[in-house]
């Protein structure tokens, strides 16, 4: 019998799940999750993200998002301590492999490589790490403000179609390769000071292994430097980039390679056994995993601090319409995904704004009709990245200020409306959706999912998909680094689908309903960005 554990760093939280795994199949023995903002308020983050004052702001001005990556190096430590205070019987801890928010970068020295393998169990990992970073700070998903270094880069390449040709997607502010340009043109010598680069997810592994981590194909092609279909650097991005790119990036290695052992800190710290240490991954990535979808045609949306909807690729099958993108899958393949960054933060304002707890929220939009008599929003409270949105703010149609439900249903049915739009170019049929994320707790915004799309939409006992896919990919690689056969079909099988809690139906008039009014979301959403409707009007 040996035990798995997977974690997930996401925006604002992090949680780990411990799966049991014996010959009668895989139980889940442990779940936990604490929120950065109220476990660890002396950093001064709003839902995950730097406040201005905390260095916020400090290098970058509108559109600005960062972190603090010893944030989460002591968010690892306290959770791996409640972990190790929980009663489980650690000693049969196999692996561990873990699921990171995507597209954050961590800058480190040349320090780093020792300092890694010679913490000192006494003390907490910030303390001893912060002499390593060469920036203090991390940029995050959430971060719009290199629109400059997108073009710089795509110029260089010879245009987005090359660039999404190879990398899976066209330069996205967001994506680590732009940052890491911004980074290199505003301070250069902090750049030149880098030795290492890493994700969020390769940084993290790092820490837990001792040692520099590589990077895995689904969270390297989420960078605009990786070469999709070799998962090699591509080098005429990385040399687009930032001058010595080359020598700071991590190795990419396949998803379910072994990085190491648990580093001498973690297991006198906290009493853990050698544990093998996974190849970290992203959290949409591992999501995939956690929501079973090992295999083509099903698709997943997740309602986290971004929405998400995807599916698994055989083969990568790149969006000329430059809507969204190609990653690889913890699997070996790929998967495609469209990216909405107002997803939780936007259902939240709202929440906020008529001051309604989540029940109140539910309320609400079982109170109102499908189709909101024709109140309707976009959801634009932070820039966003399906369609492309810089200066953020709200457009209302029809809704009074005042108009609580009416906001309500709005928002939740611009997001499901967008998500329906915006994905088509992913050429997946729709016919049943795994729903995961937060919100998917939240029955009647599944509701409005299922008849938006049409399609069957499953809700699972288990909100961090991302979380349980890390702690499923921990028992594969184990597996394969035992030289066991194990498919992924076994690897989720009887584990996911049996976490299925309820299946809801599409109402077909609903769905009619909604078919029409996506035309008149796709032409106001056209307006708002002052450009013609055709373009997403015709795919509807
Ligand atoms: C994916 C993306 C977000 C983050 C959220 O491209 O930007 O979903 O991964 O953690």
């Amino acid at each position: 019998m040996s035990l798995y554990l997977g974690l997930d760093s996401s925006t604002q939280s992090l949680t780990a799940i411990v799966l049991e795994v014996d010959r009668a199949g895989t139980r889940i023995v442990y779940e936990h999750s604490f929120a950065f903002d109220e476990a660890l308020p002396e950093y001064g983050t709003r839902h995950g993200v730097l406040a201005a004052d905390r260095g916020g702001h400090a290098d970058g001005g509108a559109g600005v998002a960062v972190s603090s990556p010893l944030l989460w190096a002591d968010a690892l430590d306290l959770m791996l301590a409640t972990i190790a205070a929980s009663g489980i019987d650690l000693s049969r801890l196999a692996a561990i492999a873990g699921s990171a928010q995507q597209h954050g970068s961590v800058y480190l020295n040349a320090t780093a490589a020792s300092v890694l393998g010679h913490l000192d169990p006494g003390r907490v990992p910030s303390a001893q790490l912060a002499g390593c970073l060469s920036r203090p700070v991390s940029p995050i998903w959430m971060d719009a403000s290199t629109s400059r270094e997108c073009e710089e880069i795509t110029a260089a390449v010879g245009g987005p179609l090359l660039l999404a040709g190879h990398t899976g997607s066209r330069a996205f502010e967001r994506f680590t390769g732009p940052q890491i340009r911004k980074f290199f043109t505003h301070q250069p010598d902090a750049y030149a000071a880098t030795s290492r680069v890493h994700l969020v997810s390769s940084f993290l592994a790092s820490l837990l292994a001792g040692r520099h981590a590589p990077i895995d194909p689904g969270d390297g092609s989420g960078m605009n430097l990786m070469d999709l279909a070799s998962g090699t650097w591509w080098r005429p991005a990385v040399d687009a980039t930032a001058p010595g790119l080359a020598a700071k990036l991590p190795d990419i290695a396949p998803s379910w390679t072994i990085a190491g052992t648990l580093s001498a800190y973690w297991q006198a710290r906290h009493a853990l056994p050698p544990a093998r240490i996974v190849v970290w991954s992203g959290d949409n990535p591992c999501s995939l995993i956690g929501t079973g979808l090992v295999r083509e045609g099903l698709a997943a949306i997740s309602l986290g601090t971004s929405d998400t909807i995807f599916g698994l690729m055989r083969e990568p099958r790149i969006d000329t319409t430059f809507t969204g993108h190609v990653f690889g899958a913890p699997t070996g393949d790929f998967m495609g995904i469209t990216v909405f960054a107002n997803g939780s933060i936007a259902r939240e304002r709202i929440r906020d704004q008529f001051g309604l707890t989540w029940s109140g929220f539910s309320a609400a939009l079982a109170s109102t009709p499908a189709g909101n008599d024709g109140r309707m929003l976009l959801p634009w409270f932070d820039p966003e990245i399906t369609p492309l949105v810089l200066e953020p703010g709200l457009r209302r149609f029809g809704l009074a200020l005042d108009d609580g439900p009416g906001h309500v249903r709005a928002v939740v049915e611009a997001q499901m409306m967008a998500l329906a739009l915006h994905s088509k170019w992913m050429q997946v049929d729709v016919t049943t959706i795994h729903a995961t994320g937060g919100a998917s707790a939240n029955r009647d915004i599944l509701g409005v999912m299922a008849d938006v799309f049409g399609a069957e939409v499953c809700q699972f006992a288990v909100g961090n998909s991302a979380c349980l896919g890390a702690a499923l990919r921990a028992r594969h690689a184990d597996a394969v680094a035992r030289g066991e056969r194990l498919t992924w079909d076994e690897v989720v099988g009887g584990v996911v689908d049996r976490l299925i809690t309820l299946r809801l139906q599409a109402d077909r008039e609903r769905h009619a309903m909604y078919l029409e009014l996506m035309r008149a979301y796709a032409a106001r959403e056209a307006q708002a960005l002052g450009r013609d409707a055709r373009p997403i009007d015709s795919r509807a």
